[in-house]
């Protein structure tokens, strides 16, 4: 997947480019990020990518004009291999992303994700130029770059050959959507706290049973909402009820086909 990413901190995305598993992506050719910096495309001594906004009120807006120029150029590049990509904008307007939002958006072979700064971007810009809007979650940050690059990161761990096969075996087990289970590893007894003995039992299929346990366990308790509407089986549906006679606090489960 090809990258363009309009910012003016286009040193920020080495966290991506650089380490672990979005770094080795790199390195491997499936991934490439070009960054392209209005600061570059702007005018005069000062350089100004920034200004006070029309009516008042505190904060700068992007100006237009040197994103279109950084836009045009991440566009042409873009074209160079053939590709058309879709203009994504960061913003706390945006939907909120979703895993299986990332899963779509990974389907794509290239975007330009803008980063926004300041108050923002002026809006005529956003009309003429921007496809998609996505937010990374409901608190205020400082601008779109942490979010580009946490969307990349989600997208990345996505595409063909980037995760090992034991990593991403992982990603269509059934638990996809539910919290984990707990992870051990030496020493087996640490400061008086011990390792389950179930994990070192040897037996395979009763570990896979406790972590499936443990998951829907996990997820009734501190993410209930992943639950709704979710089909569960008959031993997954007596796992929660053992839960409730535990005098743990779970929602009953809705059926398929309940309101
Ligand atoms: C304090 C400024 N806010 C006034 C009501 C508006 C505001 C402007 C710019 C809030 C945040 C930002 C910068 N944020 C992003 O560019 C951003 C973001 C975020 O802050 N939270 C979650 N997802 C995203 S995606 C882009």
């Amino acid at each position: 997947m090809w990258v363009g990413a309009i910012t003016l901190f286009p040193a920020m995305f080495e966290a991506v480019t650089a380490y672990g598993v979005t770094g080795r992506a790199v390195e491997q050719g499936v991934l490439e990020v070009d960054a392209f910096n209005p600061r570059d495309y702007a005018e005069g001594g000062y350089r100004r990518v920034d200004d006070r906004p029309y009516g008042g009120g505190p904060g700068m807006v992007m100006m237009i004009e040197p994103l279109r120029r950084a836009l045009a150029q991440a566009k042409d590049k873009a074209a160079t291999r053939g590709l058309t990509p879709p203009v994504i904008y960061l913003s706390p307007q945006g939907r909120r992303l979703t895993q299986a939002d990332v899963a779509e958006l990974a389907q794509w072979p290239a975007m330009i994700l803008l980063c926004g700064r300041y108050e923002g971007i002026d809006e005529r810009l956003l009309a003429t130029e921007v496809d998609a809007e996505w937010s990374v979650g409901d608190y205020v940050l400082s601008g779109g770059e942490l979010p580009a690059m946490v969307l990349m990161d989600a997208i990345t761990r996505l595409l063909p050959g980037v995760l090992g096969s034991s990593e991403s075996a992982e990603q269509d087990s059934f638990s996809d959507g539910w919290l984990d289970c707990p992870h051990y590893t030496r020493p087996p007894l640490c400061e008086g706290l011990a390792v389950p003995d179930i994990l070192l039992s040897g037996d395979h299929q009763a570990i896979a049973r406790w972590r499936h346990r443990q998951r829907l366990e996990r997820t009734a308790l501190r993410r209930p909402d992943l639950l709704q509407g979710r089909a569960l089986t008959k031993e997954e549906q007596a796992w929660l009820l053992d839960l409730r006679q535990e005098g743990a606090e779970v929602q009953p489960q809705a059926h398929q086909g309940d309101a």
